[in-house]
């Protein structure tokens, strides 16, 4: 019997919840066979994304607060649609109050999860899997954390994705997508992607890269890092230009799809990525990358770096990198340092990679979670 499953997400801000929430539909959906539904209160965001020819996610906006959605509830199963087995709030969304209502008890009420943010802090190990009882109505709430061992929900990864990027790599397909892009690189050249918050040190990093000995090109997706490259350019890149300054190329792409940015990822040398699902991809891709954390209230976020590097441990120019990228640390010499070991660094990332890939995925962990619970 195929489940029936909701996914409930209210964006916060950014493409992250909307990325992870899209992301884990389709894999629930075309690996799982699945009946999914994705509640989202921006659906305009997903177009962004694309889509998967195997996946057959319904994709419904958030519904007005006197609403639920016509197919959770009585009105829906009496229109011949199936009422929901699970019901996953992303992030904490607390579901719209007709279905909230549905979680308080009765014959069939979902299985309610909540899918928190990735972290690699270890007192997640302690939380995951937990259920905690709402002393209101009863409804029961389980906790599902992302995470990086086996004790943690896991990470999103397709079944077939490192299949996939074996392929694409150094095949004609991999130079008509680069071409396609506009993107010709020289010989020599160190290839990067740059996708971080508006507060990490890009033009200062810019002048260190323009004025090392390596040549770089850097490509920078629409929408990423503009107040920082318009001034130090002197006016940003229209999409596909290229502006050159000492040893550096920037080049301003389009924002990609999903599977598109996968391919950019497993193009490039060394990919800068932010947040939550953009960091995980380039996990995927098994080449070195910097990642700069979701900036939080109080310096949250770099206790959530540090958590982070240790279980990495890929050395202290990586640290200092990223600690450096996140604001703590001067990002010339930290750059010097990286950039110099970076050739010895690749065995580490990948290996990384290759450990984390050898775990079961996160969909599959939350499939069998439900399983032992429906
Ligand atoms: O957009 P983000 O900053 O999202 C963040 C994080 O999720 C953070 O944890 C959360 O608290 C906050 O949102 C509200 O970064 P993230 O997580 O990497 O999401 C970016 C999404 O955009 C991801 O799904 C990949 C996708 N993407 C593309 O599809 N094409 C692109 O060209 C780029 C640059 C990104």
């Amino acid at each position: 019997m195929s489940v029936v499953a909701r996914i409930l997400c209210r964006v916060v801000d950014n493409f992250g919840d909307a990325g992870v929430a899209w992301r884990l539909a389709r894999q629930l959906s075309s690996e799982h066979r699945w009946r999914v539904t994705l509640t989202i209160d921006q659906p305009e965001l997903l177009a962004r994304f694309g889509g998967d020819p195997h996946a057959d996610v319904r994709v419904e906006p958030w519904p007005a607060e006197s609403g639920a959605p016509a197919t959770a509830g009585p009105a829906g199963e009496a229109a011949g649609e199936a009422a929901d087995d699970v019901l996953i709030g992303a992030f904490g969304a607390e579901p719209p109050p007709a279905l909230r209502a549905r979680l308080a008890g009765g014959a069939r009420r979902p299985l309610w999860i909540n899918l928190e943010y990735l972290s690699a802090e270890s007192w997640i190990e302690g939380c995951h899997g937990l259920a905690s009882t709402r002393p209101a109505d009863g409804a029961v709430e389980h906790f599902f954390y992302p995470g990086f061992t086996a004790s943690s929900g896991g990470l999103l990864r397709e079944r077939a994705l490192t299949g996939r990027r074996a392929a694409f790599r150094g095949s004609q397909a991999q130079r008509d997508f680069l071409r396609a892009l506009g993107v010709a690189p020289e010989p020599g050249e160190r290839l990067v992607t740059l996708f971080c918050y508006p507060d990490a040190p890009v033009a200062e990093w810019l002048d260190a890269v323009a004025a090392g000995a390596r040549p770089h090109c850097v490509l920078v997706p629409e929408g990423t890092a503009e107040p920082a490259l318009g001034a130090w350019l002197g006016g940003a890149p229209a999409a596909g230009q290229a502006l050159r300054r000492g040893r550096l190329r920037v080049q301003r792409i389009p924002f990609l799809t999903h599977d598109d940015y996968d391919r950019l990822l497993w193009s490039a040398d060394l990919n800068f990525v932010r947040g939550e699902d953009s960091w995980i991809r380039a996990h995927w891709a098994a080449r070195p990358f910097v990642w700069q954390p979701y900036v939080q209230p109080g310096q949250a976020h770099h206790v959530k770096l540090q958590a982070f590097l240790d279980r990495l441990a890929a050395g202290p120019q990586v640290d200092d990198m990223m600690l450096a990228w996140s604001g703590a640390g001067a990002i010339a010499p930290a750059w010097a340092a990286f950039d110099a070991a970076l050739p010895a660094l690749e065995p580490a990332y990948r290996d990384w990679s290759a450990g984390l890939a050898a775990q079961t995925d996160l969909a599959t962990r939350l499939v069998e979670f439900c399983a032992d619970r429906l």
